[in-house]
């Protein structure tokens, strides 16, 4: 069958609403699309694990440790579906990670910033797991059936996740003068950043319209940014804390929210890698790889060996 007619198959099964499977004929722009996503989706998971992680000595309590290490793991693992889901497509994991450790690999943004209190452990489980949850509860229908059901699996952590980071807030907020200072300034600092999380705005997003054909992606980077900001706003008010943007304000005619000027130059520096913390951050990753080289070795070796055992 020539290719166009397999497009137009391809199609017809994407607007039928069918999931497409690893071993089933697909373009090799829509392969390709799915695997830039997915790596960038599974490296920001394992980056991500970086700025959270510079808080398990320091957590105030036993109690807030083991949550907090177990939130960390939790996105380690998230990591790993996606590192496989994108090996269904006939990339190696080895590729990929030589891929991010070179540089040449993109994570999300928001991790290039830095931890610089308790509350942004706060902070970062209320708008960066929840900006992440709205962005993964449209990815869980994507038309492509490993990334959509490993998305279900991650969803469900999530949302543990935006729970506890909303409730260490609402903690502090309640706490001393000092305390709800200390959450009043970690939202100052990770709200714009969380904005960003969405993308640029659709007049500018390269990806967009042809994801959106394929179902990868179901919405726009900016619906997405406002359900956000619906949401969010009033979940600060009831803890008593601003959101940092004298724009801000509800419209009744459209029942959204507006809101003000994103920095879209702030973005696009830290995405070409001179955010605030970029370099730590990869400096962090490939140190990791290098430690954890003789673990990789060992497993292989034990691999190799069961293998031999079994043919023999
Ligand atoms: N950061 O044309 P579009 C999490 C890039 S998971 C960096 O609109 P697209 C869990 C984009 O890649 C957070 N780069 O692209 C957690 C493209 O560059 P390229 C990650 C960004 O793909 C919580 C270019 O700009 N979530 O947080 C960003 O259609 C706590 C043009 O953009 C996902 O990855 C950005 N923010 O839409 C973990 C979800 N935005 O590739 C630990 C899956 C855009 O041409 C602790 N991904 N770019 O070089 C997606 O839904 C989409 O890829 C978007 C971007 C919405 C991120």
């Amino acid at each position: 069958m020539p290719d166009s007619q397999h497009e137009k198959r391809f199609q017809e099964r994407i607007d039928a609403e069918q999931k497409v499977e690893p071993r089933d004929w697909m373009p090799d722009d829509y392969r390709k699309m799915l695997v830039r996503q997915i790596s960038q989706h599974a490296h920001s998971e394992v980056v991500g694990m970086l700025p959270e992680g510079n808080w398990i000595t320091r957590a105030p309590s036993l109690h807030r440790k083991t949550i907090l290490l177990a939130k960390v793991q939790d996105e380690a693992g998230h990591g790993l579906y996606l590192y496989s889901a994108a090996e269904t497509l006939g990339i190696s994991r080895e590729e990929m990670i030589d891929q991010l450790l070179e540089g040449r690999a993109k994570y999300s943004s928001i991790f290039n910033y830095p931890t610089l209190t308790w509350a942004d452990m706060g902070a970062i489980g209320w708008l960066v797991d929840g900006a992440a949850i709205i962005n993964q509860v449209m990815l869980t229908r994507t038309s492509y059936g490993p990334y959509s059901r490993a998305m279900v699996r991650i969803c469900k952590e999530e949302s543990f996740h935006q729970r506890q980071g909303y409730q260490i807030l609402m903690t502090l907020s309640k706490g001393t003068p000092e305390q709800k200072a200390m959450a009043q300034d970690a939202l100052d600092r990770w709200w714009w950043p969380a904005l960003m999380m969405f993308g640029p705005s659709d007049k500018d997003s390269v990806h967009s319209v042809q994801s959106m054909k394929w179902k990868i992606k179901r919405q726009g980077n900016d619906e997405l940014r406002q359900t956000f900001i619906d949401r969010t706003v009033p979940q600060a008010e009831f803890i008593g804390l601003k959101v940092p943007d004298p724009d801000l304000k509800w419209n009744e005619k459209t029942q959204h929210y507006d809101f003000g000027k994103i920095d879209w130059e702030e973005f696009r520096n830290v995405i070409k890698g001179n955010g605030p913390c970029n370099r730590e951050r990869l400096a962090a990753r490939r140190k990791a790889h290098e430690d954890g080289a003789w673990v990789r070795a060992a497993a292989l070796a034990h691999a190799e060996k069961q293998a031999k055992k079994k043919a023999a």
